[in-house]
């Protein structure tokens, strides 16, 4: 398994040179004198992907020499974001790269990585969560396959017009993306429609069979996933749709050639599109669709990776841990299931216990409106022979708990995994529960709701089932990449392991009171901010000032997150320096980034609100040297590596129940933010970590929402008992952010003052709290460094290396596994 041309295989600067001088050539057919910057991005990548490759293909035959267990990660999103940084960093060629382009006359690296566009796999938290799980697997030697779709489009790209989201289709593609590799060969089968039937078998044994209506054809498309600096290099196996031809024949024999062509079509858009997560009902049969195509394309590819490596179907558990990341994969169950006994014509115990042996779920949501659930019309037409098999699941689970509750109607009902309440629906959250030998949540407080909210009669029933792990995020991509020079301060103070072992930056602490130190710490955090506000300015024309307070709520869109919180904090502090109430107010720069659902009319109307903010705070000369308000455009992958390492505040405002983790709240206490937040998902054990005292902490708990909640919560009382907080909504109401207009933001005033859903009227008098102690901390710079250290120093819990190593010992059993290359 090696390959030893230097040209492709060496990784000093010579050798990178040569295989970009080759690729430019020979891939590309362009001259080094006329290349432009893309075609060295190009060059580069594919000089750097032959690098993978003797890693890569080292990998795989390590695993078929000595076979053990391998994690099947399904996620219906990984949001990888650029590929060519990461590499260089993993491969440890980074200065090699700089040095080969610098002879094609590049002075800086960072002019080639530019030009990479992102692929925008997923929506946000989750998609991302499964990237970060992929790296640290690869990093820890785990033998993984990371299982999804290969989306022609992906997240839209958020444009903002008079303040206003514009979705732009996401051509990612378009250019050719140099990482990845179609393997045409590995196809696989998909039917959908159709019918059941049951036959006689030559054994004279009665079996049941799908009988499809249509079909489609899965082509894997491959993303070498190298670990950092170890021979392991996984992979990321994305499905794409292709059409059947020689089911068409028909019609084409009968001349009907554009009615073939549609149905090609029709199969080729089931991998067309990645969904943004909106609750709305649009396009809900081609989501099942694509779930149910990524996720038999991968069982079927699992199941003949054993087969050619002469292993029994029978010991599927003992080669295969199948992770299911929320419940998008969770067809999975009935899937296995189905190719189990009508395909490898197991008896239906055996194969129950191969895949309880196998599968387990992670839950990702408490939210009722994202819990999925599929009409039982759309699913019987579409997976006709899943809902036969998902009626036998549940009929022999329901079976074991009447045994269990006799006479206990009310608990069948709540377990069964079909909905009887209104429409007839599938539940996916039971029927994942039921077939997984794990259900784990993915924050300590999440995981407690979990049992305690969300199904508390399978905690009880399963109470050994249910599991914690909390989060975490790569420490390579989010340190390393995001924040060069944090990273080179880190390594000369504790040494460069710290990247594999988050934990050594505990010695940091010990330089708490040094201020030369604390000088050089805040020295990094200034230059991140420098080449932010330059990234504003071109962006968005506003001018900031890299020495005020930069304050950052960067996520998706959603009412839960409480942008406007944040947006009505801002308004209160503009009417303080209006009214000339606080005239040493530390001086801010707030920033908000993330996209709204194009459905979510909610969250666009939140977009909205906050550029209608900053356009009057930016015009208003009172405000200058004072405060500012951005709304970044487009925020994704790309973006946040600048946006970490320049911000001083991390905004976590989410109301308490609600935010299952977070992972960009760890992420800024890695890059030393300290935290505004609320006793929420991860935030919690943030705090825990880092000392409450380096935390501001404010808000309901979710005990007290609860408490509200179910006594006639009434946010119009806390309006009357907080001035400022009436006043800045008594001045959106008369249309001061919106040119005199009284009703544009009106929907908003109204769901605040009327339900307030998200409590955020409860919860401003005690965020403006938070907000006074933060300014007056910031006074200070030398406490306010301090407390940033001590947040990188003590967030080495919240590395995805930790988080990967609790998976494999308590739910997957899988070990590392060396990879040794020849050369
Ligand atoms: C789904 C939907 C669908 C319908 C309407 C609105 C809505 C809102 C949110 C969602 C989220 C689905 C699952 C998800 O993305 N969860 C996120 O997972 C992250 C990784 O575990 C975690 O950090 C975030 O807190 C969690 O929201």
């Amino acid at each position: 398994g090696c390959y030893a041309d230097p040209i492709k295989a060496g990784i000093d600067a010579d050798a990178v040179f040569d295989g970009m001088t080759e690729h430019l050539f020979f891939s590309l057919g362009k001259l080094a004198t006329t290349a432009s910057l893309r075609d060295l991005y190009m060059a580069l990548s594919y000089a750097v992907r032959d690098r993978l490759m003797t890693r890569y293909l080292a990998s795989q035959e390590a695993i078929r020499a000595k076979p053990q267990k391998t994690v099947a990660y399904l996620s219906a999103e990984f949001l990888i974001g650029p590929q060519l940084n990461n590499n260089l960093l993993n491969l440890g060629i980074t200065k090699e790269a700089e040095e080969a382009v610098g002879r094609f006359g590049i002075e800086s690296l960072s002019h080639i990585l530019e030009v990479e566009e992102e692929p925008g796999l997923g929506n946000g938290g989750l998609g991302r969560l499964a990237a970060c799980y992929m790296e640290s697997l690869a990093s820890l030697q785990v033998p993984a396959i990371g299982y999804g779709i290969r989306y022609e489009f992906g997240i839209f790209n958020q444009l903002i017009r008079d303040g206003w989201q514009v979705e732009v289709t996401d051509k990612w593609l378009k250019g050719g993306w140099p990482w990845e590799l179609p393997q045409p060969d590995e196809s696989c089968f998909v039917g959908f429609g159709g019918r059941t039937e049951s036959y006689v078998d030559e054994k004279g044994k009665y079996r049941s069979r799908w009988i499809p209506s249509e079909h489609a054809i899965g082509v894997p498309h491959d993303i070498p996933i190298l670990g950092y600096r170890v021979n392991n290099c996984d992979r990321l196996r994305l499905w794409r749709a292709d059409a059947t031809e020689s089911f068409d024949f028909y019609a084409f024999n009968i001349g009907d050639y554009y009615g073939a062509v549609e149905e090609k079509v029709a199969s080729e858009t089931i991998s067309k599109v990645l969904y943004p997560n909106d609750g709305t009902d649009e396009g809900r049969r081609l989501r099942l669709k694509q779930q149910h195509f990524f996720v038999s394309c991968s069982l079927q590819d699992m199941l003949r990776s054993l087969e050619k490596r002469g292993i029994e179907v029978e010991d599927f558990s003992e080669h295969w841990t199948v992770q299911l990341n929320d419940t998008h994969p969770a067809i999975a169950v009935a899937e296995l299931m189905r190719l189990l006994i009508d395909h490898y014509h197991f008896e239906w115990e055996k194969a129950w216990h191969i895949t309880t042996s196998s599968v387990a779920y992670t839950n990702h949501t408490l939210l009722p409106e994202a819990l999925e659930k599929w009409d039982l019309d759309l699913f019987s037409s579409l997976l006709p022979r899943h809902l036969d098999l998902i009626y036998e699941i549940n009929k022999r689970f329901l079976q074991q708990v009447r045994l269990r509750y006799p006479g206990n109607d009310l608990i069948l009902r709540k377990l069964s995994i079909i909905d009887e309440d209104g429409c007839k629906a599938v539940r996916m959250a039971h029927l994942a529960t039921i077939g997984a030998h794990h259900v784990n949540g993915v924050a300590a407080l999440h995981s407690d709701l979990i049992k305690r909210q969300l199904m508390p009669e399978f905690a009880e029933l399963w109470p050994e089932k249910f599991t914690n792990i909390t989060n975490g995020v790569t420490p390579r991509r989010w340190v390393g990449l995001a924040n060069p020079e944090l990273s080179s301060l880190l390594d000369k103070e504790v040494g460069k392991d710290w990247i594999t072992n988050m934990e050594l930056l505990k010695k940091l602490e010990q330089k708490e009171n040094d201020s030369g130190f604390l000088e050089l710490f805040s020295k990094t955090k200034l230059s991140g901010k420098r080449k932010l506000a330059g990234y504003i300015h071109r962006q968005t024309g506003v001018l900031v000032d890299p020495s005020s307070l930069f304050d950052v709520q960067v996520k998706r869109i959603h009412q839960y997150k409480r942008q406007h919180l944040n947006a009505l904090q801002v308004i209160a502090q503009y009417l303080r320096i209006k009214n000339g109430v606080d005239q040493d107010i530390a001086p801010r720069t707030v920033i908000f980034g993330g996209k709204a659902a194009p459905g979510y009319f909610m969250a666009k109307l939140m977009i909205r609100f906050i550029n209608g903010i900053a356009d009057v705070v930016n015009a208003d000369p009172d405000m200058d040297g004072r405060l500012r308000v951005v709304f970044l455009p487009d925020y994704n992958v790309k973006l946040g590596e600048q946006v970490y390492s320049a911000t001083d505040l991390s905004e976590q405002i989410s109301t308490a129940g609600k935010e299952a983790s977070g992972t960009g709240n760890m992420k800024f206490a890695m890059n030393g933010a300290l935290t505004i937040g609320t006793l929420d998902g991860a935030n919690i054990e943030i705090r825990d970590r880092v000392g409450s005292e380096n935390f501001f902490l404010f808000g309901k708990t979710e005990s007290e929402i609860v408490e509200l909640r179910e006594n006639q919560y009434d946010p119009k009382t806390y309006i009357s008992n907080c001035k400022e907080l009436s006043e800045a909504l008594r001045l959106v109401e008369v249309g001061h952010f919106s040119n005199g207009d009284s009703e544009l933001f009106l929907p908003l005033i109204n769901s605040l003052t009327g339900s307030d859903p998200f409590f955020v009227m409860a919860d401003f008098a005690d965020y403006l709290r938070a907000q006074d102690e933060v300014n007056k901390v910031w006074k200070n710079p030398q406490k306010w460094n301090r407390m940033a250290l001590l947040n990188t120093a003590r967030s080495g819990f919240f590395s995805s290396d930790r988080s990967i190593k609790e998976y494999c010992k308590s739910i997957w059993k899988v070990k590392p596994l060396d990879v040794e290359i020849s050369c």
